[in-house]
């Protein structure tokens, strides 16, 4: 079974298990590593089948003027900024911060993992307000109702070199995005936006144009590990909250690397093993700006700017690719 839907191999596995012998259960390790959700573009967007075919349904989720949507290209930050927010409206009660986990807390729009786990959807219609949510859609892509009812927005934009890095690892232990390949494989994939949620260059720019427009806190991973306590302030003068120093304080420290890799609640281990494997690279990995350096080669260096140049050209946005 080379290609088979998240909840068609989910099913498929667990029943071959039933009725397979451990010796026919050891072949069954080689044939799961090739296991691939499938995937279908939704407007020259890739995204996985099961998002492509209730591609209406997220299009047309309603949102409202007091919900926070916490926007960002994959593994820009966006589950650190989900703690940081959680924390300023928990102000920085920790208990409370962990009474679920980040997937639970903040409905993730688009996405609808395999049963039992519920949708995105489900999750933000069954949440009362006011609701912060995320979403790694590109901008053009964003339910209408949320420019309509002016919700506010934090975009999160993390340097090209890194979000690749990133990306590959967790393309490597999350079962539900596909398989990265090689790494040279997936330097040429993520340039081509041939990944879900597609182009990190049009993801950016695209999301930096609309600033312009729309109530969108536009940051960068780069500031937030610089400066977190600064990054944290620009968060709550958006979101119109007054803390502490005290309370400003605890909220860095259990919103720091560190901490978060030991948090249950925040670092995605509870997925079962099947879905998320920490031991092949885990969620919470290395969390550093510049970390692309140990996986770039000079030449992949080189190629890799030429390329950026042509792509961002005629944009003012610009990244720090270390600090
Ligand atoms: S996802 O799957 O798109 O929601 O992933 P996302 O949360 O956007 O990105 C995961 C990367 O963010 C790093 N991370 C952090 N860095 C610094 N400080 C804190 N607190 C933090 N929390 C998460 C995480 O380690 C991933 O980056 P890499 O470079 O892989 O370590």
């Amino acid at each position: 079974e080379i290609s088979c839907s998240l909840v068609g191999s989910e099913m498929c596995i667990r029943d071959r298990h039933r009725k397979m012998s451990l010796e026919e259960m050891k072949d069954l390790q080689l044939d799961e590593k090739h296991l691939q959700p499938e995937t279908k573009e939704v407007r020259g967007i890739l995204m996985t089948k099961e998002m492509s075919d209730n591609w209406d349904k997220i299009w047309n989720f309603q949102a409202i003027p007091d919900d926070l949507l916490i926007a960002t290209y994959p593994k820009a930050g966006t589950t650190w900024t989900q703690e940081i927010v959680d924390m300023i409206q928990n102000d920085g009660d920790v208990q409370k911060c962990q009474r679920a986990s980040t997937y639970d807390r903040h409905p993730f729009i688009e996405w609808i993992p395999p049963p039992p786990y519920p949708s995105g959807l489900d999750l933000a219609n069954k949440m009362p307000s006011p609701r912060t949510m995320k979403t790694h859609l590109p901008v053009h892509l964003l339910p209408p109702s949320f420019w309509k009812e002016n919700s506010k927005i934090i975009y999160v934009a993390r340097n090209a070199k890194d979000c690749l890095v990133s990306y590959y690892h967790y393309s490597r232990m999350n079962k539900m995005v596909p398989d990265p390949g090689t790494w040279e494989e997936f330097i040429e994939t993520f340039k081509a936006g041939k990944v879900l949620w597609g182009s990190w260059y049009d993801h950016v720019k695209g999301w930096w144009e609309a600033k312009e427009q729309h109530r969108i806190l536009y940051l960068f991973y780069e500031d937030m590990k610089e400066d977190p306590k600064r990054e944290i302030q620009k968060i709550l003068k958006f979101l119109e909250r007054d803390i502490s120093e005290e309370v400003l304080n605890k909220i860095i420290y259990n919103t720091s690397f560190d901490v978060m890799k030991q948090n249950p609640m925040a670092n995605y281990t509870n997925f079962p093993i099947s879905i998320m494997d920490h031991s092949i690279s885990p969620f919470m990995r290395k969390g550093m700006p510049g970390d692309w350096k140990s996986y770039f080669t000079m030449a992949q260096n080189e190629e890799f700017d030429r390329d950026y140049q042509k792509k961002m050209a005629g944009s003012t946005l610009t990244f720090r690719t270390e600090i």
